[in-house]
């Protein structure tokens, strides 16, 4: 019977939870990226094997690179884009040749996932990530003043924003401001609001269509040197999987990524099955998805949200939620006997509970909630395998 790598990300030395807790946790895998290397600059092998090393001196292992980031030049085909993408080669060729064989990338342009909530209390006290859309409005419309903002929201929607905004005190504006465009662990930038509508300001001939062949080609490049060097290359959808601040997505659906494979056939063409950001939208069927890409699910994301109707949502215990695990979970049992392939997957993001309400933490990143998001996960995927799936 095969099984699941568990893995779990790990920001490397700065991260608050150590190798030796993760260990703890009872994962043996690492997901991990050199944060420290300017986006657009080569990873040497000298400082990729430095952090495998590393990684190796506690008995774990670098499984997977979260993320190798893609470059703005490259995603609008700007400035110095083909430099760019030149040095996104050199630096799968060096991760194929350090033997860490799977690299998670997005292609969200600007923000990487955005929140404007993250310490939204729960019932039981601990701390979730939240989306709430009149924040998010109210944000647009009266913070970062977005031109043609406007246009973009019902007269229901800015009423609602227009009450939420005259609710917040001047720390909370401040607050939301942080969260939205601060960088949440993970996203490589960081902006003020000038800078930050300067960056939107850059998409402003970039719509869907443009942004997704500036994508076939990223890949059409890279694919065939990913392919040589033995990597896998593993897409991370939109979270949320829609389109934010008029800026275009176009990883949010099956059809999005069925479009990327018909256009790049390659075999290191592959996806990052994140059941958060892909749960948030109703019409997205995690269960059919991991059936339907199952070649190409090379690394999943186990997350669960619970959504509104006025388009809210805050992220779930693991196990509860809209995300229906058990289905989705025993899909991935059934693709791993299949490809007779241990996959790897992490429990993602997780509550900030317990000890750890006390501490500075990574939102979604803290220790003790993704500990019982994996121990979870764990349960459920070997109470599907040895009740169903007999070996
Ligand atoms: C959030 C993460 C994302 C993800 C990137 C992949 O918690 O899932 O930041 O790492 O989008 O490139």
């Amino acid at each position: 019977m095969i099984l699941c790598e568990q893995t779990w990300r790990w920001y490397g030395p700065n991260d608050p939870v150590s190798l030796w807790d993760i260990k703890q946790a009872g994962a043996t895998g690492i997901v991990n990226a050199l944060h420290h290397v300017p986006n657009g600059e080569v990873w040497t092998v000298e400082e990729i094997m430095k952090r495998k090393e590393l990684i190796e001196s506690v008995g774990l292992k670098w499984s997977v690179v979260e993320s190798v980031p893609v470059h703005e030049h490259i995603k609008t085909q700007t400035g110095d884009f083909k430099t760019y993408i030149e040095n996104y080669k050199e630096s799968l060729r060096n991760l194929g040749k350090c033997g860490v064989n799977i690299v998670t990338y997005n292609f969200m342009p600007v923000l990487d996932w955005t929140r404007t909530d993250l310490a939204y209390e729960l019932p039981d006290g601990s701390r979730a990530l939240r989306f709430e859309r009149a924040a998010f409005v109210a944000f647009d419309l009266f913070l970062l003043k977005r031109p043609g903002a406007e246009a973009e929201y019902s007269d229901e929607e800015k009423a609602k924003a227009k009450a939420r905004f005259e609710q917040m005190t001047e720390e909370d504006k401040q607050l939301l401001i942080r969260n939205m465009i601060a960088g949440l662990p993970g996203s490589e930038e960081s902006f003020t609001l000038e800078q930050f509508q300067k960056e939107l300001d850059r998409y402003d001939n970039v719509d869907a269509e443009k942004l997704r062949a500036n994508l076939i080609y990223f890949l059409q490049e890279i694919a065939p040197v990913a392919d040589e060097a033995g990597v896998m290359l593993v897409i991370h959808p939109d979270d949320p999987p829609y389109s934010i601040l008029g800026l275009p997505r176009i990883m949010s659906s099956a059809e999005d990524f069925q479009k990327l494979i018909d256009a790049v056939p390659n075999a290191s063409n592959g996806l990052c099955l994140c059941t958060g950001s892909l749960g948030v939208v109703d019409s997205n069927d995690l269960e059919a998805m991991m059936k339907r890409f199952g070649d190409r699910v090379n690394f999943v994301h186990f997350r669960s949200t619970q959504r509104d109707e006025e388009g809210n949502f805050y992220e779930a215990n693991h196990l509860e939620g809209d995300v229906d695990m058990y289905h989705v979970m025993k899909a991935f049992l059934e693709l791993q006997q299949r490809r007779q392939f241990s996959i790897p997957m992490r429990p993602d993001h997780g509550h900030q509970m317990i000890d750890d309400l006390k501490k500075k933490t990574n939102p979604g990143y803290s220790c003790i909630g993704r500990l019982r998001g994996l121990a979870e996960l764990r349960g459920l995927e070997m109470g599907i395998a040895k009740s169903i799936l007999k070996d």
